[in-house]
């Protein structure tokens, strides 16, 4: 095998010939280039990356070449992203040693410079694709539309690392769901103006180019559906519909007449209409009609009755594809660029054939989007084969709405749901239309299972839970030119810690679908055996830096993690890891006393392990922020029954209770 060093030599050869070689501006950049590195990690993961050469220097002054049609937002984050990277004068004229090109691939121009840059020039691009090239002395982004050249400046936004680099790579890359994104659509506090304006800026970074507003607890969405929104109210959604424009998001305006409407009423269909007409005048183009959650066996008025006879669920689904049709066609198909009218059915946590399906397959407009939620409310998995029953069932894909991380329910009580996102089967795009997640109450800690999210809806396929969990945790620490990676690469390892002690998944039943901090208890359980094959001072040691690290997580969280939004939502779950590392320490403490036979120092510590865990037990959610409301756990049925049963008996599994039941 070849030494380091004798690879390191070959390459430095490499580049002193090619900087020999090469025409005189771009043997001015190769020299100045660093050597190829690994591939970057690019979220979501593009169909196709690969290394063209060393790493593009980016010197203080840079042409941009922006071709027609590259609207305003990928303009300003181009620029932004050359700024970050080093440049400090961005001009279009001659001059630079380093070129860089935006604009679309039907553009000759684009297409000279992906070749320039040694990049692979697609055959063709689907709809959102982009193909981008960096090396030598030029750096192209070329999408197949307005959608997919913004995606390609967000992928070169990955690309820039510290020490003014663009990593050279050649990229080839599109999405694999038309849909993807996030629904607001929990019960509970909705999220405020500043968390949606936060949010939606994320999904463009993410690639996510769908957010359906429908939240459950605001009352003009669902009981006063009938109401316009307040002025007020309409000039903040005005100015979310324009934040979502610049992030290359479609916001998707959700109204929910189901509990209270009457099907065969004229006037609630105008009420409906100019409910939507309200806020397509604002730029809307996407709406919903979401019936989940009512009864779909009474109905609402007499009129009903006599257009469908008596309530049933068959009945149901015929009125509601009769004001479905009605909105797509009188509506929708009246007013120009509008997108085919989205819907939830009642019935949308099954696959199982019913006569209510089967008249809305029958009768519904083919072009109106089904929302599944997989076979479970709260799926454990989503399969494949699901999905294609699924698809059998309502006559057309399905649109997943996935009820992860949302945490309004009971079994969620005290919980930040910080798995990675997982068990949604690879293959899945072939079977949907789309994939939005239902988020946590808190919008910001939503963004570990968004990152998740929008990767599997961009590139099931390519699908890596870890890589993306690893790298949500990067980008809330705020990885990237100018951040100081001792610093991030801390606070990346206390929000991993973190996390594993919000892991558990719950689903309606009692059996989680993610289990609880397997970060820890892989850690406690080579303890345990270590200890009990006698080796207990080794066990102690090892275990020491990772409660070191629980202890400490939340002041460098606090400290360190550049998403403020983050850091406040977790707020008393930071408090409450403190307090529970710091009992994990002092148990730890007290083994380590007990070895050495001062029983009554061990005492003391276990003690001080009881009271920091008793005082971690009492923190609760924030009032008014989350529902339900409740005690915060941290690592429960773990860490807990880890401290409680080493202060029983030292190092054997005794009976001890935890703190933290259910
Ligand atoms: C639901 C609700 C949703 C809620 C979720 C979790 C759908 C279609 N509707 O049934 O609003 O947040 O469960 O409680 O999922």
């Amino acid at each position: 095998m070849r030494s380091r060093s004798s690879t390191l030599a070959s390459v430095t050869v490499l580049f002193t010939l090619l900087a020999l070689l090469l025409p005189t501006g771009v043997a001015a950049t190769a020299a100045t280039a660093t050597a190829p590195g690994p591939l970057p990690v690019v979220t979501p993961h593009p169909q196709e990356m690969s290394r063209i050469g060393a790493d593009v220097h980016v010197p203080a002054r840079v042409r941009l070449v922006v071709a027609d049609g590259v609207d305003r937002p990928t303009r300003d984050l181009v620029t932004s992203v050359l700024r970050r990277a080093g440049a400090s004068r961005i001009q279009d004229g001659p001059g630079p040693k380093l070129t860089v090109t935006v604009g679309r691939i039907t553009d000759a121009r684009v297409v000279r410079a992906l070749r320039a840059a040694g990049g692979r020039v697609p055959g063709a691009l689907p709809a959102e694709g982009y193909a981008l090239a960096a090396g030598r002395a030029s750096v192209a982004l070329a999408g197949a539309d307005s959608d997919g050249t913004y995606y390609a400046a967000q992928t070169l936004r990955q690309l820039v690392s510290g020490h003014r680099t663009i990593a050279s790579v050649s990229v080839a890359d599109h999405p694999l769901m038309p849909l993807r994104g996030v629904i607001e659509g929990f019960y509970g506090s909705p999220w405020t103006h500043a968390e949606r304006m936060d949010q939606l800026a994320f999904y463009g970074d993410v690639k996510m180019n769908t957010y359906i507003y429908a939240p459950k607890d605001d009352p003009y969405h669902r009981e006063k559906w009938r109401e316009p929104y307040p002025a007020a109210k309409l000039a903040e959604l005005g100015e979310l519909v324009r934040q979502a424009t610049d992030h290359h998001v479609r916001f998707t305006f959700a109204v929910s007449p189901g509990n209270s409407i009457c099907y065969s009423d004229p006037a609630d269909i105008a009420a409906l209409e100019a409910k939507l007409d309200a806020v397509y005048d604002l730029g809307v183009r996407s709406f919903s009609m979401p019936l989940d959650d009512i009864s779909y066996t009474r109905w609402n008025c007499q009129a009903d009755r006599a257009t469908y006879g008596d309530p049933s669920s068959e009945a149901a689904a015929e009125a509601q594809s009769d004001l479905l049709n009605a909105v797509q066609k009188e509506f929708l198909d009246q007013r120009a660029d509008t997108r085919p009218l989205q819907m939830v059915p009642t019935e949308y946590g099954d696959v199982t054939d019913t006569p209510y399906k089967r008249v809305l397959r029958e009768r519904l407009d083919a072009r109106v989007e089904v929302m599944w939620t997989g076979t479970d409310v709260v799926p454990p998995r989503i399969t494949v084969a699901d999905a294609e029953r699924a698809a059998a069932v309502w006559g057309r894909k399905v649109f997943v709405w996935d009820n992860y991380p949302v945490n309004d329910y009971g079994q969620a009580e005290g919980r930040l749901l910080l798995a990675p996102y997982d068990a949604r089967e690879p293959g899945l795009h072939r079977q949907l239309s789309g994939l939005v997640l239902n988020p946590m109450n808190q919008a910001a800690a939503s963004k570990v299972a968004l990152f998740g999210g929008a990767d599997f809806a961009w590139n099931d396929t390519g699908y890596d839970a870890t890589r993306t969990w690893r790298a949500a945790a990067r980008h809330l620490a705020g990885d990237g030119p100018g951040a100081r990676p001792d610093r991030t690469a801390a606070t990346v390892r206390s929000l991993l810690a973190f996390f594993d002690t919000q892991h558990l998944a719950p689903t309606f039943g009692a059996e989680p679908w993610q289990p609880q901090a397997p970060e820890l208890a892989a850690r406690l359980d080579r303890f345990h055996t270590a200890w009990e094959a006698g080796h207990e001072r080794t066990a102690l040691r090892d275990l020491r830096p990772y409660a070191r690290l629980l202890a400490t997580a939340s002041e460098r969280i606090r400290a360190g993690a550049a998403d403020r939004g983050f850091v406040a939502d977790s707020a008393p779950w930071l408090d409450a890891l403190s307090l529970w590392g710091s009992a994990f320490e002092r148990t730890l403490d007290a083994l380590g006393a007990r070895l050495d036979g001062h029983e009554a120092e061990a005492a003391r510590w276990f003690a001080e392990a009881a009271s920091d865990a008793k005082r971690a037990g009492e923190i609760r959610t924030i009032p008014g922020e989350t529902r339900p409301e409740g005690p915060v756990r941290i690592a429960d049925g773990v860490l807990d029954t880890f401290i409680a049963e080493a202060a029983e008996v030292p190092g054997a599994a005794a009976a001890a209770e935890p703190s933290q039941t259910a």
